[in-house]
């Protein structure tokens, strides 16, 4: 079936609030919302006195994640990553099984089990937003001012998520059903956004490193804009030269910011569990 007969089909059935999914994947929509979003929401000046990243220069970072898609590596303070670390280890966690959505706490989970015997593959933490500390990553002026200066315009809304990925050999379809994204693919988020994320636990090759293709925010065969968003490796590896595919490891508190419309995973965890920190801004 055609992109455009799915995507009318997806709109009658659920609404016109996929229209930025069906739209925010091509380019000239984005360069004219980000236009608009100008002038409507403008450009703040925050003052960078108070940011968690001193050493990072705004310019140098928009222009990086304009021509490769990424700016990295970034790194949290040490006591922020603690206190992450800490909500997660004692939160409400939600996360979606085989028989639906599930409800416990860290403690609860053992070799990626719950005690009723499910598979459980993430944690999210329930509202992140509740949290002081990430509200504070967030809206850090420099993460701010770099998406501004992205974006073309201070974005208002973002979206934050912290969650656990549990070390298992399950296959790819059962992480599928869990909302894993070990499959490449580029997000939609809106009509344009951009994403920060921060590793909260040390993170290599072996537990949850994200993978992506750099430059392929602006680099993509246009067949693929117009069907599925994920990709298989093969296609990805056949495609891209593999000087552009980067894995980004690093220690706790580790982080980059991202255009995610270019294609990108995470590898599964399957020495041991990832706790991953994100913003997506929109
Ligand atoms: O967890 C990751 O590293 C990737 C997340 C991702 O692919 C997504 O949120 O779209």
């Amino acid at each position: 079936m055609s992109f455009v007969k799915q995507a009318v089909g997806r709109i009658r059935r659920e609404g016109w609030s996929l229209m930025p999914y069906a739209l925010g994947r091509f380019h000239t929509v984005r360069s004219l919302y980000s236009a608009q979003s100008r002038v409507l929401r403008g450009k703040k000046r925050p003052s960078n006195s108070q940011t968690m990243f001193p050493d990072v220069n705004v310019e140098q970072a928009v222009a990086a994640i304009k021509k490769d898609a990424v700016y990295l590596p970034l790194k949290l303070p040490a006591d922020v990553v603690a206190e992450l670390k800490d909500i997660a280890q004692t939160a409400g966690l939600e996360a979606i099984s085989k028989s639906g959505k599930q409800f416990f706490h860290y403690s609860d989970v053992k070799e990626a089990h719950l005690p009723n015997g499910e598979l459980v593959l993430m944690g999210l933490v329930a509202n992140a937003k509740q949290f002081p500390i990430a509200n504070r990553i967030a809206e850090d002026p420099v993460a701010l001012s770099v998406m501004a200066g992205y974006l073309g315009y201070t974005p208002t809304r973002w979206e934050i998520n912290l969650f656990w990925s549990f070390a298992s050999d399950a296959a790819l379809e059962a992480r599928k059903i869990a909302t894993q994204t070990t499959e490449f693919h580029f997000d939609v988020h809106s009509y344009n956004f951009a994403y920060a994320a921060y590793y909260v636990l040390d993170t290599d090759r072996n537990n949850g490193a994200h993978v992506m293709i750099t430059g392929s925010h602006k680099d993509k065969p246009t067949a693929w804009l117009f069907g599925s968003a994920n990709q298989k490796d093969d296609v990805i590896y056949a495609h891209y030269p593999k000087e552009r595919v980067l894995i980004i490891e690093g220690k706790a508190g580790t982080g980059f910011w991202q255009d995610s419309s270019c294609y990108h995973k995470a590898l599964p965890p399957e020495r041991s569990e990832r706790l991953l920190f994100q913003v997506r801004y929109f």
